[in-house]
């Protein structure tokens, strides 16, 4: 091998050189500018050095990364006044960019790797999709199963078993009707047209009259429509069970009075449109006269999850209540029942499977519920 150091007023000057002595296939092993001596020499523009060398026949070959051999200096190198130092140091600011970018890219691979979606990791995904296939909405979904996952990772209890201990608590415990014989009770039946209010009324009528054997009276203050009047009364005059029928709230106390002998007294109201200030009026002047004990609001599990926050909004100005969900028999999915009982806090009661009266309703069971949402999940 051979070594040699070229010097010249350019970059191109010296490599020709370098050419014209070794040949092209001499490597660059290094440039740099250089002052020529003396005081003088810093004011004089600097010389440029290359230090090349060359294989000597049978003297075995050079091997280094530093080195490029002359023809690819030439390729990168300036044709005007640029020299290969600069060349040289641009290129090297841009591997080194390079390096950086792969760096970020890299990082980024391994977080879209682990946090798929919603930032949630890649193996919780199919559970958070189940939910939200079940329409659950797609922020409790996340907030449900990041709980899980904190569960999983905190306890050596396996995932699935994390996600339902949460999701039994979001449900939550029932709280169903109690009537204890000589203690009355005023409940009340609120929600929009068509849930399922009056239905849902004469089933627990019938429940409360005929299986347990308790004294049960009814009260409408639904007359805004003939029809909805003769329903109640139809099912009244079936069970037996007297029906007071109130034209204004104030008859309320009249009422009461008829039923004073009662276990339970069961009161209709008409349906509330989202932006009906009078009937908000009405629903709040009914519980105030009737001390109610209990007031349910009736919601379908047919309603999209907008329509129930619309409701749920329109009813805030009920000073507590609890949730009973109709026509669970209709709907496909029930995360529905979820995303209410998380956005009101308030309890659920019982859930409606049917048009039959009395047997399409039953107690809110947290375990049936958690069964129809977490469906079976591929992971
Ligand atoms: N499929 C089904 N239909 C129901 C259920 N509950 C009530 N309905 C029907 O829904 C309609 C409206 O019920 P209604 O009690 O009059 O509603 P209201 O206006 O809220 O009093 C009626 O045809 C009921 O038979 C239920 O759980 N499942
Ligand atoms: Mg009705």
């Amino acid at each position: 091998m051979k070594v040699k150091r070229y010097i010249g007023h350019t970059t191109q000057e010296a490599m020709q050189k370098v050419k014209e002595e070794m040949g092209k296939d001499a490597l660059i092993l290094s440039t740099r500018k250089i002052r020529q001596k003396g005081i003088t020499g810093w004011f004089k523009r600097p010389l440029i050095e290359v230090v090349a060398a060359v294989d000597e026949p049978n003297k075995g070959n050079f091997n280094s990364q530093r080195m490029m051999p002359a023809s690819v200096l030439n390729y990168a190198s300036p044709t005007k006044e640029d020299d290969a130092t600069k060349v040289l140091e641009k290129l090297e600011a841009q591997i080194s960019n390079m390096g950086e970018l792969l760096n970020k890219l890299a990082n980024g691979f391994k977080v879209i790797e682990n946090n798929v979606g919603p930032g949630i990791k890649r193996e919780y995904v199919p559970y958070y999709e189940m939910l939200v296939n079940n329409e659950v909405s797609e922020d409790i979904a996340k907030g449900i199963i990041e709980k899980a996952a904190l569960l999983h990772e905190r306890s050596s209890v396996d995932f699935e078993r994390c996600l339902r201990q949460v999701l039994l608590e979001y449900i939550g415990p029932s709280r169903p009707l109690e009537v204890s014989p000589g203690r009355r009770k005023v409940v009340i039946f609120v929600g929009p047209t068509g849930v399922g209010k009056t239905t849902s009324l004469a089933k627990l009528a019938a429940i409360f009259s005929i299986q347990k054997q308790m004294k049960v009276g009814l009260i409408t203050a639904d007359t805004y429509r003939i029809a909805a009047v003769d329903q109640l009364k139809i099912y009244a005059e079936i069970m037996e069970i007297p029906l007071s029928i109130l034209y204004s709230p104030r008859e309320m106390v009249a009422a009461l009075e008829e039923h004073r002998d009662k276990d339970v007294i069961f009161v209709d109201t008409a349906g509330k449109s989202i932006r009906d200030r009078a009937q908000e009026k009405e629903i709040l002047e009914l519980i105030s006269l009737s001390k109610a004990d209990e007031v349910y609001l009736v919601l379908s599990c047919n309603t999209s999850y907008s329509g129930c926050l619309n409701i749920i909004k329109s009813y805030s100005f009920l000073p507590d209540y609890k949730l009973l969900f109709t026509k669970m028999d209709e709907a496909s999915n029930y995360g529905i029942i979820l995303n209410c009982r998380y956005i009101t806090g308030k309890p659920l009661s019982y859930v409606a499977t049917g048009q039959s009266v009395p047997d399409d309703i039953e107690v809110a069971d947290p375990n049936k519920l958690l069964s129809c949402i977490m469906k079976r999940v591929e992971v």
